[in-house]
C-alpha cells in the first residue's frame, strides 16, 4: 500500500514537472530563415568588375568595358578557397556603381556580352554560381541600385531597368541566399555622357517595399540586406571596419531610423540596435580583407593578417552578427596568394582557439531553473543541442550558472548563446573565475544574442561562474562553451 502511495506521489510529481510551460517569447522574434542565416555565421563578399582593372573603388561609368579581361578567370579557385576557409556562402557584385554587368543581361549593352573577353561569351555570375554549387556554398547577389553609366539614371525608366535586371538575375541564377541593396546612391557620374551630378530621394525613388516583393516572390527564404528603414531582413552595421557594437540588439525601430534622417546617431543605432526595437533585423558586419573593396596591386602588402581577421571574428560573430568578409579577385581573375594565405591561417587560428571545449564533461549547476523541470535544467547548457535550453521562472532575472572542471584548466574564451527564437533578452552579465578560493570578476558585458564570445586574459581555474544581472525577461540560454 505504502509503495502504491509513493508511486502515485512520484507520478503526480513527474507530471507536474513536465507540465511547466516554456517562457513566452519576448517580441519581436526572428523568422526561421533569419535564424538559419544567423547560424551560418560566415559569408564572403566578392568585389570584381572594371574597377579591378582601373584601380578605382567607384567606377565613374565611362570605363571602356574591354578593359575587363581576367585571362585566368577561375571562380572554382575562389569557391574552393572560400570553402576551405570556412565560409558558407558568397555574394558577388553582379553590378557595382559603374554599371558594368558581369552577366550577359538582355536589358543592358554595357555587359560581358559586348567585350572581347571570352569572345563575349563570358558570364562571371554563372561562373561563381556553378562553382559555389560544386563546393557546397550558397550563392548571393549584390546589384547596385546606383548606376553611373545609365543615361536614364534618376528617371522612372531606370527603375524599370533595375527591376528587369533583378528579375533576370534571380530567375536565371537563383536560388539566392542573400541579396544586397547598397545604400550608396546618387552623385556625379557619366550617365550616358551627361557627366553631371544626379541626386535622388532613395526611399521614394526605389520604392523598396515593392522591390523587396520581387525578391520574395521568387524565394521567401532570401535574406534581404537593405535599408533598415524599409523592413529588410538584415541591417547594415553602421561601419565598414569590421565590428558590431559591444551592445548588439538584433532589433531596430524603422520609424525611429526614418526620424533620425542623416543624423550621426543613426550609425550608432545601426551599430547597437535598439533594445525596444519593434522589428527583428540583425546586423551583418561587412568589411574587406584589404583596405579597398576591389583588388589594387598597391594594396598587396596591406592584406589583413590572420590576427587582425581573428579580432574581426570576435567583434562580429563573437558579438552575435554574421560576418561578410570581402575578397577581391585580381586582374588575372584569381584570389591573390597573400589573401589566400591569410584566410587559411585565420581559419586555423579559429580552429585552434576553439578546439577543446572545457564544458564537455564539466559539472554545471544553476541557482534555479524553471519550475524545477528537467526540460529547463542546467544540463541543457552543455549538451551540445541548440534546441534545448536552460531558463528560469518568469519572475527570476538575476541568476547564476557555475561550471566546474575536473582539474584546473587554462581559460581564455567564454561562449554563450541565447535561444533567440524566444527573443533577445539578456541586457547584462558578468563572468567570474575562482582564484585561490575567491571569486574574481574577469568580465562585465551587456548583450548576448545569438552568440557572444568573451575573451579574457588567460587564467588557470577550476570554476567559472556566469551571472545574468539584467534581462528583458527570464533568461533563456541554449549553450555555453569555454576554451
Ligand atoms: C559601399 C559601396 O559604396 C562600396 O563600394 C562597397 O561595395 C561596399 C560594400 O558598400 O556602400
Amino acid at each position: 500500500m505504502r509503495s502504491i502511495i509513493l508511486l502515485s506521489l512520484f507520478f503526480a510529481f513527474a507530471c507536474k514537472r513536465s507540465d511547466v510551460l516554456p517562457p513566452s517569447p519576448v517580441l519581436p522574434v526572428p523568422n526561421q530563415h533569419q535564424v538559419e542565416w544567423q547560424e551560418k555565421e560566415l559569408f564572403a563578399f566578392v568585389h570584381f568588375t572594371v574597377n579591378t582593372f582601373t584601380g578605382k573603388e567607384w567606377g565613374y561609368g565611362d570605363e571602356n568595358p574591354d578593359i575587363f579581361d581576367p585571362v585566368y578567370f577561375n571562380p572554382d579557385q575562389w569557391a574552393k578557397v572560400l570553402k576551405d576557409a570556412g565560409f558558407k556562402g558568397a555574394i558577388l557584385t553582379a553590378k557595382h556603381h559603374d554599371g558594368f554587368c558581369l552577366w550577359p543581361s538582355q536589358f543592358a549593352s554595357h555587359s560581358v556580352k559586348n567585350i572581347s573577353w571570352m569572345g563575349g561569351k563570358g558570364d562571371v555570375v554563372a561562373g561563381l554560381k556553378d562553382a559555389c554549387a560544386k563546393h557546397g556554398l550558397e550563392f548571393g547577389i549584390y546589384l547596385s541600385p546606383w548606376d553611373r553609366n545609365r543615361a536614364d539614371y534618376a528617371s522612372s525608366a531606370y527603375i524599370e531597368y533595375y527591376k528587369n535586371q533583378l528579375n533576370e538575375l534571380i530567375s536565371s541564377y537563383g536560388p539566392i541566399f542573400e541579396i544586397w541593396f547598397d545604400g550608396a546612391n546618387g552623385g556625379d557620374g557619366y550617365y550616358g555622357g551627361a557627366r553631371e551630378m544626379r541626386k535622388i530621394d532613395d526611399q521614394v525613388y526605389y520604392n523598396w517595399p515593392q522591390t523587396f516583393k520581387i525578391v520574395r516572390s521568387y524565394n521567401p527564404k532570401t535574406i534581404i540586406r537593405g535599408d533598415a528603414r524599409s523592413a529588410s531582413d538584415s541591417r547594415w552595421c553602421g561601419n565598414e571596419e569590421g565590428y558590431i557594437g559591444e551592445t548588439n540588439w538584433n532589433m531596430v525601430t524603422p520609424d525611429s531610423l526614418i526620424a533620425l534622417g542623416k543624423d550621426k546617431k543613426r550609425l550608432e543605432v545601426l551599430n547597437s540596435g535598439d533594445e525596444r526595437g519593434n522589428v527583428w533585423m540583425p546586423a551583418e558586419v561587412d568589411v574587406s580583407i584589404r583596405p579597398g573593396w576591389f583588388y589594387h596591386e598597391s594594396e598587396d602588402s596591406l592584406v589583413k593578417t590572420p590576427d587582425e581577421l581573428f579580432d574581426i571574428y570576435l567583434n562580429s560573430i563573437g558579438r552575435g552578427s554574421p560576418l561578410l568578409l570581402n575578397v577581391a579577385p585580381d586582374k588575372r581573375g584569381l584570389i591573390p596568394e597573400p589573401d589566400v594565405q591569410s584566410l587559411l591561417l585565420w581559419k586555423k587560428k579559429i580552429g585552434d582557439a576553439f578546439a577543446n571545449n572545457l564544458t564537455i564533461g564539466a559539472k554545471v549547476t544553476v541557482d534555479s531553473y524553471r519550475g524545477k523541470s528537467n526540460q529547463f535544467a542546467a544540463v541543457n547548457l552543455t549538451d551540445g543541442n541548440k534546441e534545448t535550453y536552460w531558463a528560469t521562472d518568469d519572475n527570476i532575472i538575476s541568476s547564476s550558472i557555475e561550471l566546474e572542471f575536473e582539474k584546473p584548466q587554462q581559460v581564455q574564451y567564454v561562449l554563450i548563446q541565447e535561444n533567440i527564437k524566444l527573443g533577445q533578452r539578456v541586457k547584462s552579465f558578468t563572468i567570474e573565475v575562482l582564484q585561490n578560493g575567491q571569486w574574481e570578476q574577469v568580465a562585465n558585458a551587456t548583450t548576448i544574442g545569438y552568440k557572444r564570445i568573451i575573451r579574457i586574459n588567460p587564467v588557470e581555474t577550476e570554476k567559472v561562474k556566469i551571472n545574468i544581472t539584467g534581462a528583458k525577461a527570464c533568461p533563456v540560454i541554449s549553450n555555453i562553451e569555454i576554451y
